[in-house]
């Protein structure tokens, strides 16, 4: 069978066709829409599918936001323009007539980062990208939560006196580290940059780009140890933009090993890099047969 994937993000969106062997194939992305408009995010959605529904027989979307019952709700709706509801699993359905799955967008990059791990063991995947995201695979099992909070590791704290995240509480890990808390909290020249700019200034030795890239990469370090603690994973995976743009992880990694040795864990980038989210879907839509 093949699967319409679709990775809908707060900056892209994602479409690909995958077979039963998670090969991709006719890939394409469109900007998110900025807007709070439900139509707005429908017309997008209609654009991507278009092209690719006459070849699939399913269609499996990771988002970003809270998954339930197969409508998305914004934990941070900033994120998305502002849309703090959308009915994914509906609108899917009236636009493709195929059956459709709908898996938040981190935990859904765990499970296909998690299913080519050799050797098993307990596994956190964190997204660190227009927010921070993040998937918990316990016991082989990834944990939703009753709700489908289970894993929101951006929205535990990071400083109590940082920024106001949009999700409404004080100092979260995604108001400090996440691609636009980066943008937010540039100054003077870099003032109204996005965090891809940021880092290519930084890489050109620019110091408030380079300080707003180390100030994400602690926070992030400082989550991990916090991820360790509380399920002593054997293992912590990385992706996202942010999370895999050149240098980032070893930033994270040379914070983390400030820290005792009971917080230190094996860290690596995600192996199906920017495709872990669209690729997490088409596996769970698999399994779900
Ligand atoms: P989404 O959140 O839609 O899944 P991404 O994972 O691409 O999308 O994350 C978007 C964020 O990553 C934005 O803040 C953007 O500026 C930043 N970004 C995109 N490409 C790069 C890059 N090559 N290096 C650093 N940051 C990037
Ligand atoms: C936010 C939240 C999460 C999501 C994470 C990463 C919203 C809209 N999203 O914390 O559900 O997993 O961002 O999302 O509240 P991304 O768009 O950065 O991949
Ligand atoms: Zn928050």
């Amino acid at each position: 069978m093949t699967t319409l994937a679709i990775d809908l993000g707060g900056t892209k969106l994602a479409a690909a066709l995958v077979d039963e062997q998670l090969q991709i194939r006719q890939r394409c992305e469109l900007p998110t829409p900025a807007s709070d408009r439900p139509d707005a995010l429908r017309a997008a959605l209609r654009t991507l599918v278009q092209p690719l529904a006459a070849d699939a027989q399913r269609v499996a979307i990771a988002s970003t936001g809270i998954i339930r019952d197969g409508l998305l709700q914004a934990i941070n709706p900033q994120n998305l323009g502002g849309l703090l509801h959308f009915p994914l699993v509906a609108t899917l359905e009236a636009l493709t007539r195929l059956p459709t799955l709908a898996i938040n967008d981190a935990q859904a990059a765990a499970l296909a980062e998690y299913a080519r791990m050799p050797d098993g063991g307990d596994m956190v995947f964190i997204t660190v990208s227009t927010g921070v995201g993040g998937g918990v695979v316990c016991r082989g099992e990834l944990l939703t939560g009753a709700g489908g909070l289970a894993g929101h590791l951006g929205h535990t704290l990071a400083d109590p006196h940082g920024p106001r995240c949009g999700c409404g509480r004080i100092g979260c890990v995604e108001a400090i580290a996440s691609g636009r808390a980066i943008a937010a909290a540039a100054q003077g020249d870099l003032a109204g940059c996005d965090a891809k700019t940021i880092f290519a200034r930084a890489a050109a030795g620019h110091p408030q780009a380079d300080a707003l890239i180390q100030r994400s990469a602690a926070a992030l370090a400082r989550m991990i140890a916090d991820v360790k603690a509380t399920t002593d994973c054997r293992q912590v995976v990385v992706g996202g933009s942010i999370g895999l743009a050149q240098g980032y992880l070893a930033r994270v990694r040379a914070c983390l090993m400030q820290l005792p040795s009971p917080y230190q864990v094996t860290l690596t980038a995600a192996y199906y890099r920017h495709d872990a989210g669209l690729l997490g879907a088409a596996l769970a839509a698999q399994r779900q047969g």
